[in-house]
């Protein structure tokens, strides 16, 4: 870590070998951001480890993660009205969140300059859509930056501070899951230490700052005449790439990873299409599109998610009277998933079968994996919180998740968790399930970091308007789905040790009257308390608290001296009931084809939560485990 640290700080130029969001990060330093702020979400998390790797004392930029992306867009536009250099960055659906504010920013004077980091997730790697955020681009008047690979992250972030500063307006940066985690050898400038500005340098004379009644049509002039702007400029930029084949009949605009893919697809085909590469999807260089749309006779669109570019460039041609054929998506496949280069062929193929005839169906691969379905880890309290719950449910209960690893529970052996939306929706959900219901009980369940992130205009309302739902709230103390990040409850941010604000109080602040608590570890406890809560006719809460045990575990095994624990099968008391594989589920239990249960040492943390689950007590007490002794 330490040295991913320095080498974000070198003075001297230098070239290494880089995933796309460490290089983010060098460029951040390089072109003097001084304000950052997210909140956790993948693909981004890597930006802020990369930050994190700076010691703080040397980090040329204040850097926090906010309770939500809305916030940690207001901190960042705050401060780039102040005159600094800031950006924000999240994840694809983390811009829903942020959008009642992001929509405005491009009617506004931003001095400083102000980068919004997006990692859009063609494919859905990580999110629960594949929403494709260069509509809010056109939405808002802000322009969009597409980088490809690494180089072209660090590159384009310059690129985007400087256009941001220059015209005082926020520019995205979009950048898509695999240009997140590819890893590429980058050449990077130099870098000189400057004494931190510490000036606030806000004055309402470069407003207006208030977009209401007649103010918003200047402003709303203004941003349309930027995007203007920009576009010109965009035409006569360094951004889009030209690759001439000297084909004049074929040719292929693209941009971002699609273009890597491409490049992969047609590096065997004897005869290749020109391609248009743009660098910035938003607005479009209008007077480079037109041209390469006259050059060819065949245009070929390949975009990944919606038909953006399609539509655009369409409209383009019609309007500038270019007689060529333009040839975007062709069938509802084309919207999905992430463009492989092995697709990109076979659409090429489908396109003009006379440049990319069909290859033989790939032969199936030799060895596959297996699947592996997502599970908790070994130890996981939020296992024996879902263990325990069922207990308590009747099989008519309707249960509502959301987003975490306790959104896991909706698999089996607990099957708890019948919908799902986005982070914090599941009180709000259970309040309209609860109405004109008085046969079934409604539980929702939110983790801690989203209680702080959006849960809790939620359980106002629940109180607010007293709707009869029972809300579990299964606090880790971390953010855990997104790699243990701390939020406003761990006793920690990013910078230093503060005050935790107990989840409990807060609720107790509202007014909430019926609030449990208990250790998820304490199973029946947990069983017992989440009946009392269901009983009530109003908002209940049961706190179910364990703290994440892979962090736990993370931390103890960095310990001097620190020596594993495992429990073990008393095979001569176990009767094969099955309980601690089929309804407790933890990985760490292996079943052979005769019943013979056993434990995978190298999966058991020796948390010895699962000790209660079995019968007849065969399952014994964690004792040390040195691996020799197997
Ligand atoms: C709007 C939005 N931002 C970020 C994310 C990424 N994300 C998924 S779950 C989660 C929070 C997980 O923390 P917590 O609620 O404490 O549950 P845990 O995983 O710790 O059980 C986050 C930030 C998301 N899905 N949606």
């Amino acid at each position: 870590m330490k040295q991913m640290g320095d080498m974000l700080l070198r003075k001297e130029p230098f070239s290494e070998i880089v995933m796309g969001n460490t290089a983010l990060v060098r460029a951040m330093v390089e072109a003097g951001t001084r304000v950052v702020a997210s909140y956790p979400g993948s693909p981004t998390p890597e930006i802020a480890e990369a930050i994190a790797s700076i010691p703080a004392d040397r980090r040329p930029f204040y850097f926090e993660f906010s309770t939500n992306e809305k916030v940690a867009t207001e901190v960042a536009y705050g401060a780039a009205v102040n005159g600094h250099l800031s950006t924000v960055f999240f994840k694809s659906v983390g811009l829903n969140v942020a959008s009642d504010t992001f929509v405005q920013l491009g009617l506004m004077n931003i001095i400083g300059g102000m980068i919004i980091v997006l990692g859009d997730d063609p494919g859905a790697n990580s999110s629960q859509n594949e929403q494709d955020n260069r509509h809010y681009a056109r939405l808002s008047y802000i322009p969009v930056l597409e980088p490809a690979s690494p180089d072209e992250v660090y590159d384009y972030y310059k690129k985007a501070a400087i256009l941001s500063a220059s015209k005082g307006m926020p520019v995205i940066l979009r950048l898509t899951t695999h240009v997140c985690h590819a890893k590429q050898r980058v050449s990077f400038g130099a870098w000189t230490p400057v004494e931190l500005d510490r000036t606030s340098r806000f004055d309402p004379a470069n407003g207006p700052y208030i977009p209401i009644a007649a103010d918003v049509f200047p402003m709303k002039r203004r941003a349309l005449q930027r995007i203007s702007e920009v576009r010109s400029w965009s035409d006569g930029s360094d951004l889009h790439t030209h690759i001439h084949y000297e084909h004049t009949g074929h040719g292929i605009i693209t941009a971002g990873l699609p273009f890597l893919s491409l490049m992969d697809a047609i590096e065997t085909t004897p005869e290749k299409p020109d391609i248009l590469k743009l660098g910035m999807v938003y607005p479009l260089p209008e007077k480079l599109i037109a041209d390469f749309l006259r050059s060819h006779s065949q245009i070929k669109i390949l975009e990944e998610l919606d038909d953006i570019l399609e539509k655009e460039i369409k409209a383009l041609a019609h309007d500038a009277q270019i007689p060529v054929r333009i040839i975007g998506k062709c069938d509802a496949e084309d919207w999905i998933g992430e463009y492989t280069p092995e697709r990109v062929y076979d659409m090429l193929a489908k396109t003009w079968p006379e440049l990319f005839p069909a290859k033989p169906a790939a032969q199936p691969a030799s060895s596959v994996l297996p699947p592996r379905p997502p599970q908790m880890c070994p130890g996981c309290g939020h296992r024996s919180a879902f263990y325990a719950i069922q207990k308590a449910l009747d099989p008519a209960d309707i249960t509502v998740a959301d987003i975490g690893c306790h959104t896991l529970g909706f698999l089996p052996p607990y099957r708890i968790g019948q919908l799902l939306m986005c982070m914090g929706a599941s009180p709000g959900m259970a309040a309209g399930l609860s109405l004109f219901n008085d046969n079934r009980n409604v539980i929702c369940f939110l983790g801690d970091s989203t209680f702080f992130h959006a849960g809790i205009p939620g359980i106002i309302n629940a109180l607010f308007n007293r709707h009869n739902i029972t809300l579990v709230l299964m606090e880790n103390g971390t953010t855990a789905m997104t790699g243990h990040q701390d939020h406003a409850g761990s006793g920690k941010n990013f910078n230093e040790v503060v005050d935790r604000i107990p989840i409990r109080r807060v609720l107790e602040g509202l007014g909430v009257n019926h609030i449990f608590e208990i250790d998820t570890y304490k199973q029946a406890g947990l069983t017992d308390l989440v009946r009392q809560a269901i009983a009530v006719h109003e908002l209940s809460v049961v706190i179910a608290r364990h703290p994440c045990m892979l962090k736990f575990n993370r931390e103890q095994r960095k310990k001097p001296g620190y020596i594993p624990r495992k429990v073990s099968i008393d095979q001569n008391l176990c009767q094969r009931i099955h309980d601690c594989v089929e309804r407790f589920g933890c990985p760490t239990f292996t079943r052979d084809s005769n019943g013979r249960v056993d434990i995978n040492a190298d999966l058991c943390i020796g948390d010895g939560s699962c000790i209660q689950t079995c019968p007849v007590e065969a399952i014994q007490k964690p004792v040390e485990y040195r691996p020799a002794e197997k």
